[in-house]
This record gives structure tokens, C-alpha cells and sequence, in this order.
């Protein structure tokens, strides 16, 4: 019996599912989840010693590749001064202004622990500034598991193909309207019907919990023009697309201005930090000035926003958003390419450090095209790869993750072996 087996058995007794968080336990791809014991930029060790090429990068957060000696020397600096105060600090002030620098429609911006602590206090906000109980999702979007949310929102639910939690009473999402991603003509009948009632349309502006789907042409210049109208009030959830897609976040590259933005991940460098925040007026409703409610024992946490700005500021070196968006295209082009040669149906996308790879013709523009990749297919590839040393995550509606530190030599060793791969898989 290997040792993650070991690991994996003695978890399940303990803990649901053996995992922390449910798309780790492999379920749908089948198998044994690596245990992981230590990780160093682009590769991870399991507890077998096996060394991975991991595309996984903490689900986001490690943008740096793994223990960046100077987020781990800021971490260890900050921890000798004292775990956790309970009680402001110079650094959480400094996170927040160098936030909005990068993202100057977060005019203020109020740190959390999580994204979905982000998202839940956004719509809280909403709700309370606007004096609107209704909220607009998109299918297969994901914005945490705060209750009025896990509706149709994609990722780990949408992997196990069960989309909507079972213990969220229907009275707590009658006010949550679901419409398809980049339908704009679905969100202008919404509108029309209900546009009074709306507090917020929330949205990741580019889609990364069913796989990576971007936004179509127009479609969130719309959402902004609607929601202006109406007097909604736009969300970006860029938990996902936050300072991993460009160096102003998704919102820095389509151009489109949102009234409140979800982060955390790679704001967090690792650790675990969240933010929302944006206009100053709508902001000033929350407790203390205004009458929401939002709070958090470890927010801003010192350990945390010390790795969060370590992290931040290498990010603002010149050419890095750049040399992360080649490193990407590099990847995804060579797996496309190799695919061709093999004959093995396999679309694939880019956006900064993200990629979706969909085991079907085209790039998908929607959760029903995603829906319809052959997952059986992805299954296949997942575990050839995993056997190459090559760990992807283990669902095929993820995105995933390429760090700076996925240099020509992580990035040629993974072409070879998604040759070896698809050769296979297309001679079956
Ligand atoms: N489904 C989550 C990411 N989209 C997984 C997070 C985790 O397992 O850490």
C-alpha cells in the first residue's frame, strides 16, 4: 500500500470524504488524491515522494510558484511579531491601498479571510445600499458557498453533477435569478421584469469554476449599461481572475468599470485573505459607518497580508503579466498542437495565468458547451498525466493554473509528456 493511500484511508475515517474541500477527493476522475508534503515553485511532492509539475498552484494563490523565498521570509518576519491581534495594523492599511491602486474602482476595500466571505459580504452590501432584495448569477458561476449563491454555480458541484446544495431552504434563494453566461438579452428581459427589485448582478467576468469560459464580445459592457439603468449595482467577483489574469485583474483588460469587486487567492500569496470593496459610497454602508454588517475575528489577519503583499508587489515587475500570459499561450498551443497530431479532439484557451483545456471542438462560450466536453476523455488525460508527473486538476470543469515560476523546462517537460499521452489516447 502506497503511503497517500495510507493517508487517504486514515483521512476518510476522520474527515468527509477524506478531503477538506470536495473536488481534492478525485471523485470524479477516480483514484487516490496525492497527499501533498512540500511544494517548491512549479513542482509539488506527495507523500510517496513523487514530484509533480503541479497546474493546481493552490487553486490560484500561488501565481509565484510554491515558497517564494521572499513571501516566505515576510511570513516568518511577520509571524516573530505575533500570530494574530484582533486589532488594526500599518500592513493591512498598505494591502488595501496597493488593492486599489491596481484596481482604482475599489475606491475602499475591506479585507476578509476567504473569497466567499467576499462575495457573501458584497451581496450583503448590495442588498443594504440599494434597498433591493433580488440578485442576478450566471449558470456555472461560483461565488462561494454562502446559501443565496450555491445555485447552478459550477466547480465542485458541478463536477460531482449535482449543481445546487441540498440544505439551502427555497425561501433563501427565491430572490437569487439564475440566467446563462454571456446571454445579455436573458439579463435585459430580467430587467424588464424585475429591474426594481435588483439589487446586484454578480458575475466572474471571466468564468473560472466550470472550466475557463471568458466573456463574450459586449457582454459586460451590457451587464454595466443595464445595471447603471436600472440602478443595480455590478459585481466582479475576481476572486479567481484577481492579479491572475493581468496586473489591473480582469477589469484592467475588458475595460469595464463594476461598482463592487470580490478578491482573495492570489491577494492571500497562500495564505488566507479575501477583500471586497469599491465605490467609496456604496462601501461606507458597511459597519462601522453604515448599518451592514460584515466582520471577521481574523480579518486582515497579519501573517496572512504580509504573504498577501509580498506576493502583490513582485507581481508589479515589469513584463510579469506578460511573461505569465507567454508562458501560458506556450502550453496551451503546444497541448493543442500535440492534440492535432495525435487526432484526439481537444480545444483549448489562455487568459494571463489561467487555461482551460475541453475535450471537444470548440472553445466554450457557455456552462451547456461545457457541459458537453467528454469528460470521459478529460478522466483519460488526467491520469496518463498524473502517471507523467504531471498534476492538473482533478475535474474537468477547473481552470488551470501557471505560475512565473513554470519556466521552458517545467513547460517543455509537460508537452512531452501530454505527447506520450494523447499518442496513446488516440490510438484507443
Ligand atoms: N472548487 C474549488 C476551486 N474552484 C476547489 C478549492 C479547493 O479544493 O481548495
Amino acid at each position: 500500500m502506497t503511503r497517500n493511500t495510507e493517508l487517504f484511508e486514515r483521512a476518510s475515517n476522520i474527515i468527509p470524504g477524506g478531503v477538506n474541500s470536495p473536488v481534492r477527493a478525485f471523485r470524479s476522475v477516480g483514484g487516490t488524491p496525492a497527499f501533498i508534503e512540500r511544494a517548491q515553485g512549479p513542482y509539488i511532492w506527495d507523500a510517496d515522494n513523487t514530484r509533480y509539475i503541479d497546474y493546481i498552484g493552490s487553486w490560484g494563490p500561488a501565481i509565484l510558484g510554491h515558497a517564494h523565498p521572499e513571501v516566505v521570509k515576510a511570513v516568518q518576519e511577520a509571524a516573530a511579531n505575533g500570530l494574530s491581534f484582533g486589532a488594526p495594523t500599518e500592513a493591512e492599511i498598505e494591502l488595501a491601498e496597493l488593492i486599489s491602486q491596481r484596481v482604482p474602482s475599489m475606491e475602499k476595500v475591506r479585507l476578509v479571510s476567504s473569497g466567499t466571505e467576499a462575495t457573501m459580504s458584497a451581496i450583503r452590501l448590495a442588498r443594504g445600499a440599494t434597498g433591493r432584495d433580488k440578485i442576478v448569477k450566471f449558470e456555472g458561476c461560483y461565488h462561494g458557498h454562502a446559501d443565496s449563491l450555491l445555485v447552478k454555480a459550477g466547480s465542485g458541484m458541478l463536477t460531482f453533477g449535482n449543481p445546487t446544495s441540498a440544505g439551502v431552504p427555497a425561501e433563501f434563494i427565491q430572490h437569487t435569478m439564475v440566467l446563462d453566461y454571456n446571454d445579455l438579452n436573458a439579463v435585459e428581459q430580467a430587467f424588464k421584469q424585475a429591474g426594481d427589485d435588483i439589487a446586484c448582478v454578480i458575475i466572474e467576468p471571466a468564468a473560472g469554476n466550470m472550466n475557463l469560459v471568458r466573456p463574450a464580445e459586449g457582454f459586460l459592457e451590457g451587464l454595466r449599461e443595464l445595471c447603471t439603468q436600472y440602478g443595480a449595482l455590478l459585481i466582479f467577483d475576481e476572486v479567481m481572475t484577481g492579479f491572475r489574469v493581468g496586473p489591473r485583474s480582469m477589469q484592467g483588460l475588458c475595460g469595464v468599470t463594476p461598482d463592487l469587486t470580490t478578491l482573495a487567492k492570489v491577494i492571500g500569496g497562500g495564505m488566507p485573505v479575501g477583500a471586497f470593496g469599491g465605490q467609496a459610497g456604496v462601501m461606507d454602508h458597511v459597519a462601522p459607518l453604515g448599518s451592514v454588517y460584515q466582520a471577521g475575528t481574523l480579518s486582515g489577519n497579519p501573517v496572512a497580508v504580509a504573504a498577501g503583499l509580498a506576493t502583490l508587489r513582485l507581481t508589479a515587475q515589469p513584463g510579469f503579466y506578460d511573461d505569465l500570459a507567454a508562458a501560458t499561450a506556450r502550453l496551451t498551443l503546444g497541448l493543442s498542437e500535440r492534440a492535432k497530431a495525435a487526432g484526439v479532439t481537444l480545444a483549448t484557451d489562455a487568459l494571463g495565468g489561467m487555461f482551460g483545456l475541453y475535450f471537444r471542438e470548440t472553445v466554450p462560450t457557455s456552462f451547456a458547451e461545457v457541459a458537453a466536453s467528454n469528460t470521459e476523455q478529460f478522466n483519460q488525460f488526467f491520469h496518463g498525466m498524473l502517471a507523467q508527473g504531471v498534476h492538473l486538476a482533478p475535474s474537468a470543469f477547473e481552470a488551470g493554473f501557471v505560475s512565473a515560476a513554470h519556466d521552458n523546462t517545467a513547460i517543455d517537460a509537460t508537452l512531452q509528456a501530454a505527447e506520450t499521452v494523447l499518442t496513446t489516447m488516440g490510438q484507443s
